[in-house]
C-alpha cells in the first residue's frame, strides 16, 4: 500500500521529462571496469554504494552484471540517506531487502557510527570468510561521486583517499587492511556506456554523478524543479521567497534569477538562467531545500537505464 502510494506520488516526472540524453563514459572508466572485472574474481563481497535519493538510477548495471557473472553476494549501500526522504529510502530498503544475495542499508558517511555497520553486515554475506588465513574482502564500487571513498576513510578513520563534491575524483583502486581478518578496496565510480533512458541520465546529473562537459544545468535544473513543484511545492517559496502557483518549471528558473539577482552583464542585463540553475543544483544538491527522494519503487518499470 505504502509502496503504491508512492509509487502514484512519483509517476508524474516521467510525463514532464525534457528529453536530453546523457552519456559519460571517459577512458578511466573503461580501464576501471576491467580492473574490477579482476578484481571481483578475488574479493568476497561488493559493497554497492548507491544515492539514497535515486537508488535505481544509480545502480549500475554493469555492476550488477559483473557481480552476477561470478556470483558474489553485494551489500547495497543507500548513501546519503540524510538527504533523501526516509519514509521511500525505507521503501527501497524493504525491496532490495528481498532480492536474493543482497543485503541492504540505509546510512550517512557524515552521521558519526554509520560506517561501522557496513563490515558487519558484509559478514553474513560471506560466512566462511573473516579469519587471518581467509580474511573477508569486501570491494566497493558505485557510481561516481556517491561516497565510496568518504565510507573508505570513515572506516580506516583516516584519511587514505580523496575526496571531494564532483565526479570521477578516484581513478584507481586502493586496497587496505581494517584489521587482521577483513580488507577493503576502494575503486573508481562507474557508469555505463549508454545510458538508455534519460530520465535516468538526468536524475544522474541531478545528484552530480556526471561530469560537468556534458550536462546542460539549465535542463537539469529545470528537471528538478518539475519534481520540486509537484512534491514540495512550500520549500521553493520558503527557500527563495516567490508563490509558486500556476509557475512552469521553466518559470521558477527565472523567478531565482530576479530574486537573486543573476543577470548577464552582456545582452542588456538579461536574467542569467545558467546561474540561477546553478543556485538551485547546489541548494538541492547540499541539502538546503530539504530531505527529497527523487524516484521511489516502481517509478520506472523494466525500461531499465
Ligand atoms: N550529505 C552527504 N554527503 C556525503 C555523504 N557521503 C559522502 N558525501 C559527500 O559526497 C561527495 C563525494 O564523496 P566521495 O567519497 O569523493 O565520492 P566517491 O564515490 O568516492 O566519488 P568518485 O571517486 O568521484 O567516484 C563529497 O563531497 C562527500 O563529502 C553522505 O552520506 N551524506
Ligand atoms: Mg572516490
Amino acid at each position: 500500500m505504502v509502496a503504491l502510494r508512492l509509487r502514484e506520488q512519483f509517476l508524474f516526472t516521467r510525463k514532464s521529462v525534457p528529453f536530453m540524453s546523457i552519456q559519460w563514459f571517459p577512458g578511466h572508466m573503461n580501464t576501471a571496469r576491467k580492473e574490477a572485472a579482476k578484481t571481483i574474481e578475488v574479493i568476497d563481497v561488493i559493497v554497492e554504494i548507491l544515492d539514497a535519493r535515486i537508488p535505481n538510477a544509480s545502480c549500475n548495471p554493469l555492476i550488477e552484471e559483473l557481480r552476477l557473472a561470478r556470483q558474489r553476494p553485494s551489500l547495497k549501500v543507500l548513501n546519503k540517506a540524510d538527504l533523501a526522504d526516509p519514509a521511500v529510502t525505507q521503501a527501497w530498503l524493504d525491496l532490495y531487502n528481498q532480492q536474493p544475495g543482497v543485503s541492504a542499508v540505509a546510512l550517512s558517511c557524515n552521521h558519526a557510527g554509520d560506517s561501522a555497520k557496513v563490515p558487519q553486515l558484509c559478514q553474513p554475506l560471506a560466512p566462511h570468510r573473516n579469519t587471518n588465513a581467509k580474511p573477508l574482502r569486501m570491494l566497493i564500487m558505485g557510481i561516481p561521486n556517491v561516497g565510496k571513498s568518504t565510507l573508505m576513510n570513515r572506516l580506516l578513520k583516516r584519511r587514505v583517499a580523496h575526496v571531494g563534491d564532483e565526479p570521477a575524483v578516484t581513478k584507481v583502486q586502493q586496497r587496505h587492511k581494517l584489521n587482521d581478518h577483513m580488507a577493503i578496496t576502494d575503486s573508481p565510480g562507474l557508469l555505463w556506456g549508454t545510458i538508455k533512458d534519460p530520465h535516468v541520465g538526468l536524475l544522474l546529473a541531478t545528484v552530480n554523478a556526471v561530469g560537468h562537459k556534458v550536462v546542460d544545468d539549465e535542463a537539469v535544473a529545470e528537471f528538478l524543479a518539475t519534481i520540486l513543484l509537484t512534491r514540495y511545492p512550500a520549500r521553493l517559496t520558503t527557500r527563495y521567497g516567490f508563490a509558486v502557483d500556476s509557475l512552469t518549471s521553466a518559470d521558477v528558473i527565472d523567478a531565482i534569477a530576479r530574486k537573486r539577482g543573476c543577470l548577464l552583464t552582456r545582452s542588456g542585463g538579461g536574467l542569467d538562467r545558467d546561474k540561477a540553475a546553478r543556485v538551485l543544483l547546489s541548494d538541492y544538491r547540499n541539502g538546503t531545500l530539504g530531505r527529497t527522494s527523487l524516484e521511489a519503487p516502481g517509478t520506472r518499470s523494466e525500461e531499465r537505464n
